[in-house]
């Protein structure tokens, strides 16, 4: 008999949709006990909230996100609202005793992410952030073999986020859909939006970045707000680029812009070992490529004349998540990411193994992102902390 998980979602936007989407089609592919239910939706326009609600079958629309963090009738509140938010939502809903899921980043701040670390561990609650991309199949291929021993010791690691839909300086910032652009709702720019997924994915497959030396550019200074129609100065990063040193003493670079036209959501990550090397490109998310040097079973480098990249075709049975799904050399997509990510954490919530990226996890992503930031404005390498 599965037993129900009443889902309370706070936000509506696109993350709403795609965890939506998630709690929807959960059991169909998944062989986990519990049964989502949507249960109700907070937002603050009650007609969009309404019409969401219609669309995916939420039960109930709040316009105050507190009859929906703490009621009795939701066990499990993802917090899809934006950033500023997440602390107090996740302050009321540890609280109350409720599971939590939160988008990313966890927080604003170290200092607020700290709070919630510290919240979900004393109420006992499981907890996830929404680092989504490691539940690509391909990047956990990229983990799984790494993992094996088959890169070896490692010497660079490379990532980008290119996306292109700032450029225009009639984007405003602030309200619905342009919340990311305001400093006092997001808490960075592509810092905390893109680069968090690159670090999180970084320190998942290569371990913790130790210091980091940043430059930022904020390429259009004033935009009008949303809500006020007021220019104000803009005090997001448009763009950031970082060097960064691992704890394993490898170096690596991290490059991310809404401003690279004609890129609309290029993650890309490369790790380089004395073994072997990984390369991943979220535009042709099926593949992913490796190098490699030396076979792990025989301890021989592979022979001259049949070295080179192999492109995996990561649709095998034998793949990450693909036994969920269709048959070898057919294909899922972004939206499954979450699906798999949810059926983790609904599995380890069952056997008691919590699944990864929990609070705690996300909180070194959030110390990497603070020290980019600090070290944007400094100039100077700066220690992260991160373990
Ligand atoms: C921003 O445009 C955004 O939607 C991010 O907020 C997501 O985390 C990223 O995966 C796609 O781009």
């Amino acid at each position: 008999m599965a037993k129900e998980l009443r889902i309370g979602m706070i936000g509506y936007g696109f993350m709403g949709r795609a965890h939506s989407n998630a709690y929807k089609r959960l059991n169909d592919f998944f062989p986990v006990e519990h049964r989502p239910v949507l249960q109700a939706v907070a937002a603050r326009n009650p007609d969009k909230a309404r019409s969401f609600a219609d669309n995916w079958g939420y039960q109930r629309v709040e316009t105050d996100w507190r009859k929906v963090a703490t009621a009795d009738d939701v066990d499990l509140v993802d917090v899809c609202a934006p950033n500023h938010l997440h602390l107090d939502i996740v302050l009321a809903a540890a609280e109350a005793g409720k599971m939590i899921c939160c988008e990313k980043p966890l927080a604003m701040s170290v200092a607020e992410a700290e709070q919630m670390v510290e919240a979900v561990e004393k109420h006992g609650v499981p907890n996830m952030v929404w680092y989504n991309y490691r539940r690509v199949p391909s990047i956990a291929l990229a983990k799984q073999i790494v993992d094996e021993g088959r890169v070896g010791k490692p010497f660079h690691y490379r990532a980008t986020y290119l996306q292109d839909w700032t450029i225009s300086e009639d984007v405003p910032q602030g309200g619905a859909g342009t919340w990311r652009l305001d400093v006092d709702v997001a808490g960075s720019g592509v810092t905390g939006d893109l680069l968090a997924h690159s670090i999180d994915s970084a320190m998942w497959l290569n371990g913790p970045i130790a210091r980091v030396v940043a430059s930022t550019r904020t390429f259009v200074t004033e935009r009008m707000h949303a809500d006020t129609g007021e220019v104000q100065p803009v005090g997001i990063d448009d763009a950031c680029m970082f060097l960064a040193e691992f704890a394993n003493g490898s170096m690596g670079t991290f490059e991310s812009t809404r401003y690279a036209r004609g890129r609309k959501n290029y993650n890309t990550l490369e790790l380089n070992g004395a073994d072997g090397s990984v390369f991943f490109d979220l535009e042709d998310p099926e593949h992913l490529h490796f190098f490699e040097y030396q076979q792990k079973q025989s301890g021989k480098k592979v022979e001259d004349h049949l070295t080179g990249w192999r492109k995996i075709h990561v649709t095998n049975s034998e793949h990450p998540y693909m036994d969920k799904y269709w048959v070898p050399g057919t294909t899922i997509g972004y939206e499954h990411t979450f699906l798999n990510a949810l059926a983790d954490f609904v599995a380890g919530v069952e056997s008691g193994n919590h699944t990864q990226p929990d609070f705690k996890c996300a909180l070194q992503t959030q110390k990497v992102c603070d020290a980019v930031i600090e070290s944007g404005r400094t100039r100077e390498w700066v220690v992260t902390g991160a373990e």
